[in-house]
């Protein structure tokens, strides 16, 4: 099994097949330092943390990580909770960021014997309608990141049975599949996202998402000494226009309610987020299965993509593990069927959310019916269980629904 890419997905694909006996190699194009370093998701749900638990990946996770159940709304200065942990009886998320999970699964991988190149990027993948695939990789960094054996800069072949393309949304493995093969499906959003991450402690117990007329902010939770903030932009809009100082007054403003500070800190990181959705159909073509973001990609509304990701590496594995058991190839032919109906629910709880909380865009006749429609709809939210609880169930994430491999 070649598996390309060594974040979530791959990692998660790697390490289930591993234990399974299921022979793979992992190929990566950046070095581990650099993967292990890579700030980006922090919301796990709690499906998500059960399926590592059972595989003996969540140790660190469960012993570090913050449990949450809560989260808060705001509006014109108004503030109100929603319990989704207690409405799903009990599918709290737990937040841990993203890198320290790579890193785990990397050592736990590595540990047991794996084989993963980093600083290997693929450039191609042949041979998905034959017997055999082939990865091709170009070796690129330093010789001490290299394989034993691999020259610098010498292109490499792997044979493969099966490739599982785990390379995000701009890797190889998608790009490899002929042309007409595969569907896309895809939604440019109409506004974008300042995301910023600041050595700052949180100043909330709880996720906030704010509505404000100037548009919406975000306060997420990372550590109890970094915190990450959206704040949403116009399209093409550029980092250069946001100094430190705009962005805490911007915060402050549009988060502001009675009795409430923002804590400051050294900003680390801004960067303006591609407020884009797409989805692939099907997830699978010969020998290729697309996995997690080559797949499909979701905005970071909601915490969705990377828990999508860790679900479609579950079902890939489970089918893997029957088809190499005897059992027949039914699961993997079926992989994408499998997993199209959760990713299509989750990009609908992603759109429902950013319609809840970001101001239509400027300069729409519509823009202050809409934004009505919006205060209506979050008092709805905050006044009736049924919604609350409907919005709980998307927001928590899927029952378990994975048997275990
Ligand atoms: P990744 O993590 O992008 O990993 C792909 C790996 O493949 C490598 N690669 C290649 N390797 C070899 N050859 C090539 N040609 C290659 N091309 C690429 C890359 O170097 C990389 O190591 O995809 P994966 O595994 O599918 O995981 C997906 C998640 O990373 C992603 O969905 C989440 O980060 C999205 N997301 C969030 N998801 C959540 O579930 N909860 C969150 O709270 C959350 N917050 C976020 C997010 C994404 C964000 N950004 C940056 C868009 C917050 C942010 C700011």
């Amino acid at each position: 099994m070649g598996i390309i890419g060594a974040g979530p997905a791959g990692l998660v694909l790697a390490n289930v097949l591993q234990q399974a006996g299921i022979g793979c190699v992992v190929v990566e194009r950046h070095t581990r330092a650099y993967v292990e370093a890579r700030a980006r998701a922090g919301v796990i749900e709690h499906r998500t943390a059960d399926f590592l638990a059972r595989h003996g990946l969540a140790d660190r996770l469960l012993a570090e990580s913050a449990r949450h159940g809560s989260c808060e709304f705001r509006y014109q200065g108004e503030r109100f909770s929603v319990p989704y942990g207690a409405l799903t009886g009990g599918r709290d998320h737990l937040v841990y960021p993203q890198q320290f999970l790579v890193r785990d699964l990397i050592e736990s991988f590595l540990g047991a014997g794996g084989t993963l190149f980093f600083s290997h990027p693929v450039v191609g993948v042949a041979g998905l309608d034959s017997d055999r695939a082939v990865l091709r990789c170009e070796p690129a960094g330093s010789d001490a990141e290299l394989g034993d054996g691999v020259g610098r800069g010498e292109p490499v072949d792997i044979d493969c049975e099966f490739v599982a393309g785990c390379d995000g949304f701009y890797g190889a493995a998608r790009p490899s599949v002929p042309a007409g093969r595969l569907r896309a499906f895809g939604r440019q959003h109409e506004f974008g996202w300042l995301a910023i991450l600041a050595e700052a402690p949180p100043s909330t117990e709880e996720i906030i998402y704010a509505l404000h007329e100037e548009g919406f902010a975000g306060h997420m939770l990372r550590t109890p000494t970094v915190s990450r903030y959206y704040l949403q932009v116009p399209v093409g809009d550029a980092v250069e226009n946001w100094p430190d100082a705009r962005i805490w007054a911007t915060l402050r403003r549009r988060l502001a309610v009675a009795d409430w500070e923002l804590k400051t800190g050294r900003i680390t990181e801004t960067s303006i987020l591609d407020m884009r959705s797409f989805v692939v159909e099907p997830m699978q073509y010969g020998r290729l299965f697309l996995v997690g973001d080559a797949a499909h990609i979701i905005t970071p509304a909601g915490g969705k993509g990377m828990n999508l990701a860790v679900a479609d590496a579950g079902e890939l594995a489970r089918a893997l593990t029957a088809y190499y058991a005897g059992a027949g190839s039914h699961l993997l032919d079926g992989y994408s069927a499998a997993r199209l109906p959760e990713v299509w629910r989750t990009q609908e709880f992603s759109r429902w959310l950013l319609n809840l909380t970001h101001s239509p865009v400027g300069g729409s006749t519509d823009a202050p019916f809409m934004h009505r429609l919006q205060l209506s709809r979050l008092a709805q939210l905050r006044d009736s269980e049924t919604f609350a609880a409907t919005f709980a169930d998307g927001y928590a994430g899927a029952r378990p629904v994975l048997s275990p491999v």
